[in-house]
């Protein structure tokens, strides 16, 4: 008996993580149509099916930890390979990412980065796509652990809006939305982001092309005092992780459409 009912407590451990409950972006609607997300099942299928959504390694529904924070799979989450087709999108359009689920401990910032995959995004090298940040959202009240704009998030039928500038110059684009889970992030390791990258066909006559950017690798590390926080203290304040939001476009009141933009911050 005793072979048997250890069996059982080994499978009874294994499962927690098969059923975990962080999650994954499975949808993305643009201009109001529906396109399916890559989810890391679908690596089973043959011929592997066409999602504009990065083909990551995910099984678990899992994270990269602060000490992969410098490695590749920062870039587009584990083992990620290029996404093999494209959403069209028009510049000024509204963006929804939803994701499979999401847990309301899993407190934190959301992101929505823009990188120019110059001709071909099912091709580029991950390591060469240099981010603009377009959007965040953090810490809204409280504290112990507060108000989050995950909260709206769970709240939004989980999901998470966006704007594609109105300015941004025609062309194919990965973007790079993440949550970055902060409910184990007192330790120095214990930060959870979760990118996610889609591949956007992005029409429509604007004329502001990209520059700068950074490459994901470099975005966040351990010690940024947004990535090791302890969430369950009485804070006043956050300090968002990451580059600076991008001055590139002008933001209108016609394009704050998300949550967090109701909160007072200017
Ligand atoms: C809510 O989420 C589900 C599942 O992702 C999706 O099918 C549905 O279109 C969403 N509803 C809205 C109003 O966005
Ligand atoms: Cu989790």
């Amino acid at each position: 008996m005793a072979p048997f009912s250890a069996y059982l407590l080994a499978l009874g451990s294994a499962l927690p993580a098969l059923v975990s409950a962080h999650g994954h972006v499975q949808g993305i609607i643009a201009d109001g149509k529906w396109y399916t997300g890559w989810n890391a099942e679908m690596k089973y299928q043959n011929p592997i099916p066409l999602t504009a959504g990065w083909q990551a390694d995910n099984l678990d529904n899992g994270f990269i930890s602060p000490d992969s924070f410098a490695k590749p799979d920062i870039v587009c989450h584990k083992s990620a390979k290029n996404g093999n087709s494209y959403i069209p999108a028009k510049a000024g359009s509204k963006i929804t990412f939803l994701w499979n689920t999401w847990p309301v401990s899993h407190k934190g910032p959301v992101f929505d980065y823009i990188a120019s995959c110059g001709s071909d995004c099912t091709t580029v090298d991950k390591s060469t796509l240099r981010f603009t940040k377009l959007d965040e959202g953090a810490w809204l009240s409280g504290n112990d652990p507060g108000t989050w704009v995950t909260d709206n998030l769970i709240k939004g039928n989980m999901s998470w809006s966006m704007t594609i500038p109105s300015t941004l110059a025609p062309g194919k684009y990965v973007i790079r939305h993440e949550i970055i889970a902060l409910h184990a992030a007192s330790s120095s390791n214990g930060a959870q982001a979760y990118p996610q990258c889609i591949n956007f066909d992005i029409s429509g006559d604007g004329t502001t092309a990209l520059s700068g950017g950074t490459v994901a690798t470099s975005f966040y590390k351990a010690s940024d005092p947004g990535i090791t926080f302890n969430l369950y203290s009485k804070f006043t304040g956050y300090t968002i992780p990451g580059p600076s939001l991008s001055k590139l476009f002008r933001r209108n009141s016609e394009e704050r459409r998300h949550p967090r933009d109701f909160v007072t911050e200017e």
